[in-house]
């Protein structure tokens, strides 16, 4: 059992929108038609709309096709069992857990382009941890965007947890010294370090990015333990190339993608999950601290294409 658990009742309401669009969708398409190439094409484009992407897409009814011209696959309404099952299949069973450190504080680097989630995904780690009682420790290393360390603050304020903090247009990587040190010799469960946002396209931010994780790794042994990219669900395609580019330049270890509730294209996940290596570990449905949900294969079928 994982420190984390899904709660499908909650991935359901925020999936909605991608329920609407989706789900009662394909239900509706596929319900009192006959199974024919012309139905698998019209889903094929269903998925497709849903921004499941085109090699996902592929994959998923591949399967179908096959069983289908083998005479194995004949009832429609088998259909949307057999894509659940090749869902699950793709998007590959039980939840990807947090690494944690064998000793000392458990360092978490986020990073993302400019209004992904990133600090109001930090506030919705926190707020996790701390159910599970664990001690947090934030860093505020955006010390580039005006109001960044306030909104952070204010975040720290409401959860109960400290930040550390440096100037504004100060060295981020200077803070992230303090807050690894800080977390360090208060021996905190978890220090989850907040950065600028950036594209990965901009050399000198990225290399910014690896002066931060050297100077954490300096003074905690391991760290940072997990480098999380926030994606915005609401991007589509471009949130898988985000995860393509940044996995190249940071040592990306997990996707938190935020906003799945704000888009009928939570196909998105699937996209991801075939595209790249990086296991998508949490998602935001909500701008709340309670609005995540751990990312589980099978539970998020199960909300997305369930009754
Ligand atoms: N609906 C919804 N909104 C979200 C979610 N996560 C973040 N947001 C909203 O997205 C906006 C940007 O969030 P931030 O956390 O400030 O993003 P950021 O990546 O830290 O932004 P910068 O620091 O400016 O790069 C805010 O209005 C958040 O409330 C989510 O899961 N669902
Ligand atoms: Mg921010």
């Amino acid at each position: 059992m994982g420190l984390f658990r899904s709660v499908i009742s909650k991935l359901k309401a925020g999936l909605t929108r991608t329920r609407q669009a989706l789900t009662s969708g394909l239900r509706s398409l596929i319900l009192g038609r006959r199974l024919d190439e012309a139905l698998l094409a019209d889903v094929e484009k269903m998925l497709l709309e849903a921004d499941v992407g085109v090699a996902a897409t592929r994959r998923l009814l591949e399967g179908a096709r096959d069983d289908f011209r083998a005479g194995k696959l004949t009832r429609s309404e088998d259909l949307l069992e057999h894509l659940k099952r090749e869902l699950k299949t793709l998007l590959g069973g039980p939840a990807v857990e947090m690494a944690q450190s064998p000793s000392g504080p458990t360092v978490i680097l986020v990073t993302g382009i400019n209004g992904a989630g990133k600090t109001t995904s930090i506030a919705k780690l926190a707020a996790k941890y701390r159910a599970a009682g664990k001690s947090v420790l934030l860093g505020a290393c955006d010390t580039f965007r005006a109001g960044a360390v306030r909104q952070l603050e204010i975040w720290s304020e409401r959860l109960g947890v400290e930040v550390v903090k440096g100037q504004q247009g100060g060295d981020p990587a200077a803070v992230a010294f303090d807050a690894a040190k800080a977390a360090a010799a208060r021996n905190v469960d978890v220090l989850i370090i907040d950065t600028a946002g950036r594209l990965q396209t901009q050399d000198p931010l990225m290399r910014q990015l690896g002066k931060i994780r050297s100077v954490i790794g300096r003074q905690i042994p391991g760290a940072p333990h997990e480098t999380l990219l926030v994606l915005d669900a609401t991007t589509g395609q471009n949130a898988l190339r985000q995860a393509e580019e940044f996995s190249r330049h940071a040592q990306v270890t997990g996707i938190f993608l935020a906003k799945l509730d704000g888009t009928a294209k939570g196909g998105i996940v699937a996209a991801i999950r075939h595209g790249t290596q990086i296991p998508v570990k949490f998602v935001g449905v909500g701008e709340t601290p309670e609005d995540v949900e751990p990312f589980d294969a099978d539970a998020f079928v199960e909300a997305l294409l369930g009754e």
